[in-house]
């Protein structure tokens, strides 16, 4: 069966299709679907804005459609950036994680605590949504290190690694990362999904 992935994000598309690995199920992006109008995230939670995402692309698609809400949750920074994170300065990966680096000049090694979270939302053309969620802790490094994976990887060290998010390879990442945390939980519905026999759009 297809799957749309609800993203016009390529690094997410290039993360979920690596660690979601299901032969009888193909995954299209949503540029297959120039008119599917970009998906206003109003919501206040992670979880709101995954279910935004993956119902309108639903609805526009007729296709079951797996939406990721994520971002970075600074402890010393109230939680920011947050559900903003895509945007904390702007559309620029680099500009968002210096605005963090700014901002955290002054905060000592032990108050540099973060998580990265990761909402996953599955909608099927009957509007029923199935949610999963990632976290994975860490802290936030005083300089960039690493040039692998997006976003805020290379200030972001997992608890336990001596490496960067942007320091590990890419199969390491996957491994443990948020995402991948949440995909874990969401595969063995989508694989239902596609077993002979079960409900298709
Ligand atoms: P869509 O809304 O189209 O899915 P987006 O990038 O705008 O794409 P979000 O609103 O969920 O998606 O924001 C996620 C942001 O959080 C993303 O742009 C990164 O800045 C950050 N982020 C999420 N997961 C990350 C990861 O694994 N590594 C680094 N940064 C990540």
């Amino acid at each position: 069966m297809d799957i749309l992935i609800a993203t016009r994000n390529n690094d997410k598309v290039r993360e979920i299709s690596e660690i979601l690995d299901l032969p009888d199920t193909r995954f299209v992006g949503l540029d297959g679907f120039p008119d599917c109008p970009e998906a206003e995230e109003t919501g206040r939670t992670f979880d709101d804005n995954a279910m935004i995402k993956a119902s309108q692309a639903a609805y526009y698609s007729g296709l079951w459609s797996l939406a990721d809400d994520s971002g970075l949750v600074i402890d010393a920074l109230d939680g920011q950036p947050g559900i903003l994170s895509a945007r904390f300065a702007g559309p620029d990966y680099r500009d968002n994680w210096m605005k963090v680096l700014e901002l955290m000049q002054q905060v000592p090694a032990e108050k540099r605590t973060a998580r990265f979270i990761c909402v996953l939302c599955l909608v099927g053309n009957n509007n029923r949504a199935f949610f999963t969620r990632g976290e994975i802790e860490g802290t936030i490094t005083a300089e960039p290190r690493g040039s692998n994976g997006f976003g805020y990887d290379p200030i972001f060290l997992p608890t336990g690694f001596d490496r960067t998010f942007a320091e590990l390879p890419p199969p390491e990442k996957n491994r443990i990362s948020h995402r991948a945390q949440a995909l874990k939980k969401m595969r063995a519905l989508i694989n239902g999904l596609a077993a002979p026999g079960s409900p298709k759009t």
